[in-house]
């Protein structure tokens, strides 16, 4: 089976998130947890679709079986082609650089069975924004402007139907500057390269998971969202008192949310902010942060600065907290005032951890190795050199990455993990080699 099928199974939880496939075995992974081994049901062949998208659009007739393009029948929109798509058809586009992409609730394709498949490499618009688009899955599309992406419930206005929220969309491969994900349910982000983007130059927002705030009728919180496997880059402000950044925020209310996998860098004043703001939304509950590499969070000079992951204070809490097996390379900070349920912190490398994070008791830390102050009672002091490499300073806007993987199998990071641990590691291998976990997000040996 390939890497890229193996990672989707273990990403989407297996059982019921495959989008297409048929189960023909059972395997035992790492961990001794049981996946669904599938047979690959791939799209059409290169070069056939069910609908076609092109710069002048056309009928947009859908064919049921697969077929190369034709200028006349093709559509002229992502929309256009979604409206005419039935269920797991495949939508290709004609290479070239096309107007900025909504696509509206359509109440006879909330219902789908499986998703519509857009097959976008060659596609450059600038955005893709949705109300209440559901059951899509977009690959490979390059998106340049901001907001690249929006999905978000019906009505903006008046938040009122729960049935609208956008939901179960999936964006694989592929670039874009941002996202915006607000009132959206069952959202992957997956395979991406996410930011290049000055935010300042831009007038842009950072990448963004929410729900709205201060509008009318009942809030309606993001819902089960995975962002895996991306790379978050220099995203940062070259005004930094002006626009503040960060490469990833995420705001109160949001039920269920996995990031794995990810590659941070060049993410200015914070590589993470959570902020848990607005009585009436509540709340970050059930959020887990794992195998991921945090690189220093950067003024606008690209100088190192203190907080890499920065949770910020009530009104509202975390509930459910997890940030296990990662590296980070600076401070992990929950300012004063924030409540806490049930955080967990463990197995993590923090390098350049000058303190613990306030508002968060000791006994929630366990085996993390650190550099100078340990946190809990069994979390270890670490050796300098004990990643790859790690760069101090670099030039904001083209900062590269680091190499967080760990130096050596004699490591003092190797096998010194607990009993609990992910299932593969940030390159999707195997947990654990050798006598146990490794901590960090590189399992090594
Ligand atoms: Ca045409
Ligand atoms: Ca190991
Ligand atoms: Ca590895």
């Amino acid at each position: 089976m390939s890497r890229w099928l193996w990672s989707r199974l273990l990403e989407e939880g297996g059982w019921s998130r495959i989008w297409y496939g048929l189960a023909t075995a059972m395997v035992i992974a790492g961990g001794g947890l049981i996946y669904h081994q599938v047979q690959d049901n791939p799209p059409p062949a290169e070069g056939t679709a069910n609908l076609w998208i092109d710069s002048n659009g056309g009928t947009c007739t859908r064919s049921s079986s697969a077929v190369a393009y034709v200028d006349g029948t093709a559509c002229s929109s992502m929309n256009a082609a979604y409206l005419a798509a039935s269920a797991g058809d495949t939508v290709r586009a004609q290479t070239g650089t096309y107007s900025a992409q909504t696509i509206d609730y359509n109440a006879g394709k909330y219902t789908l069975g499986s998703r519509v498949i857009f097959e976008m490499a060659g596609f450059t618009a600038p955005t893709v924004a949705s109300d209440g688009g559901a059951h899509i899955e977009v690959r490979n599309i390059t998106l340049t402007g901001t907001t690249s992406v929006e999905i978000r419930a019906d009505d903006g206005s008046s938040i009122t139907a729960a049935s609208h929220a956008g939901k179960d969309w999936v964006f694989d491969g592929g670039s874009m500057k941002n996202f915006l994900l607000r009132n959206a349910a069952d959202i992957t982000i997956r395979n991406m390269v996410i930011g290049d983007l000055d935010v300042f130059a831009a007038g842009a927002d950072v990448p963004k998971v929410g729900a709205y705030n201060a509008v009318s009728g009942p809030e309606l919180p993001s819902t089960n969202i995975t962002i895996t496997n991306n790379t978050f880059r220099n995203i940062w402000s070259s005004n930094q008192a002006a626009s503040h950044p960060e490469c990833f925020y995420f705001d109160g209310g949001i039920q269920t949310m996995v990031m794995s996998r990810n590659h941070f860098y060049g993410c200015g004043v914070m590589d993470l902010h959570g902020d848990p703001v607005g009585g009436a939304i509540g709340p970050i509950n059930d959020v887990t942060i794992e195998n991921n590499f945090f690189d220093w969070a950067r003024d606008e000079n690209g100088t190192t600065v203190g907080a890499t992951i920065n949770l910020k204070q009530a009104p509202n809490g975390y509930n459910n907290f997890i940030i296990r097996y990662n590296t980070i390379l600076g401070n992990f900070v929950s300012e004063t005032g924030a409540t806490w349920t049930n955080p967990q912190i463990y197995g993590n490398v923090f390098v350049g951890h000058s303190g613990c994070a306030d508002a968060i008791s000791s006994s929630a830390w366990s085996n993390n190795m650190m550099d100078a102050v340990t946190c809990g009672s069994t979390d270890t002091v670490a050796n300098a050199g004990i990643v790859s490499s790690s760069v101090a300073d670099c030039t904001m806007g083209s900062c590269f990455q680091n190499n967080l993987h760990l130096s050596s199998t004699s490591s003092p990071a190797v096998d010194a993990g607990g009993a609990t641990f992910p299932s593969v590691d940030f390159d999707g291998d195997s947990r654990p080699l050798g006598g146990g976990a490794d901590l960090g997000a590189d399992e090594k040996g």
